[in-house]
């Protein structure tokens, strides 16, 4: 778990995993543990990690997005909370399929100090990370795209010519990552992983999540969202392999409207879109800081984000809020 050595130490972990989060001004994330309770492990762009107990993390995700690879400065309202919902969600469809990390949710399995938080914090085992991302694409977009343009390939498995961006593939493919040192993960062939972690290991992530990664997409459709690709991050507790982390979010994945999606385009995010479009309206340089969002912009992402729980759940949010808060 050496990503997990105390980022107080300031050493070895990429630049988005420090304390502080985003907002540079280096004091405790916005939501925190009460008390003198749980020690901060360290935070990410979005979501904060602090120890509960030797065996136990708790996950806090915030309202904090970011767009264009920069933290913005405005909150939206509500998005930590989707973020756990549908984690919670996704992880309760696939338990036939592969086990999982999460050990409690609602504020009476929280620790003291964390019931507060009800709602955007889960309680989970701690577990030997696999230190590779493992990533499901099912249409052509973004690095893939751009890797297929250049190779002919992605990541080294070979394509059909003549493929358009954001085409629909034969079927996923698997296309893991490191977790780099230094900004974006880096591709790695599945030979790789294999040399690190060896055959039989390899091959059982591979086929956990390329069936995450089926199970997911077909459920998404079947309520009018594309879901483009997925990150996935899996440990191991003993012998088994657990799945890990937030799973199937929007920050973990693409959601697309099925509506939207054509083949030939780059298709709308189901989620950020209208922050895309007003950052790019605003000629924006990409550089943080980034403009303040307008609040109509905020509010509509906030509904976005709420109607992709609603639709993917078939659950109203603010009923699992209730039971999140019970
Ligand atoms: C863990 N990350 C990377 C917070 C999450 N169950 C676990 N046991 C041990 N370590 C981890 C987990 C989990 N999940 C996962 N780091 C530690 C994901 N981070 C990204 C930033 O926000």
């Amino acid at each position: 778990m050496s990503e997990l050595t105390a980022p107080e130490g300031g050493s070895g972990g990429p630049p988005e995993w420090s304390t502080g989060g985003s907002g540079g001004s280096g004091g405790p994330p916005e939501w925190s543990p009460g008390g003198s309770g749980l020690r901060h492990l360290g935070s990410g762009k979005v979501r904060d990690l602090y120890e509960a107990d030797d065996d136990h993390l708790l996950l806090v995700a915030s309202d904090r997005i970011s767009a264009f690879d920069v933290v913005l400065d405005d909150p939206v309202p509500g998005k930590g909370e989707v973020l756990t919902a549908l984690t919670v969600f996704w992880l309760d469809l696939l338990a036939d399929l592969v086990p999982n990390h999460l050990a409690g949710w609602r504020a009476s399995e929280l620790p003291p100090a964390a019931r507060h938080l009800a709602g955007r914090a889960m309680l989970v085992r701690r577990l030997d990370m696999v230190p590779f991302e493992c990533v499901a694409r099912g249409y052509l977009v973004g690095s893939g795209w751009k890797d297929y343009q250049a190779t002919g390939a992605v990541c080294g498995i070979p394509l059909a010519p003549g493929l358009r961006q954001a085409d629909r593939l034969p079927e996923p493919i698997y296309t893991p990552a490191t977790k780099a040192e230094t900004g974006h993960d880096e591709n790695v062939s599945e030979a790789q992983v294999a040399e690190t972690l060896g055959p039989d290991l390899s091959g059982r992530l591979r086929d956990l999540t390329l069936e995450v990664y089926r199970r997911g997409a077909e459920h998404a459709a079947r309520r009018g969202i594309l879901l483009a690709d997925t990150k996935l991050e899996f440990g191991l507790d003993g012998g088994r392999v657990v799945l890990a982390d937030e799973v199937l979010t929007p920050d973990s994945s693409r959601f697309w409207p099925a509506g939207g999606w054509s083949p030939g385009h780059s298709p709308p995010s189901f989620d950020k879109q209208y922050v895309r479009d007003w950052l790019q309206d605003h000629s924006w340089d990409q550089r943080p800081p980034a403009p303040a969002l307008p609040p109509d912009v905020v509010a509509g992402t906030a509904a976005r984000y709420r109607e992709a729980y609603e639709r993917l759940a078939g659950r109203p949010l603010d009923s699992w809020l209730a039971e999140a808060r019970s």
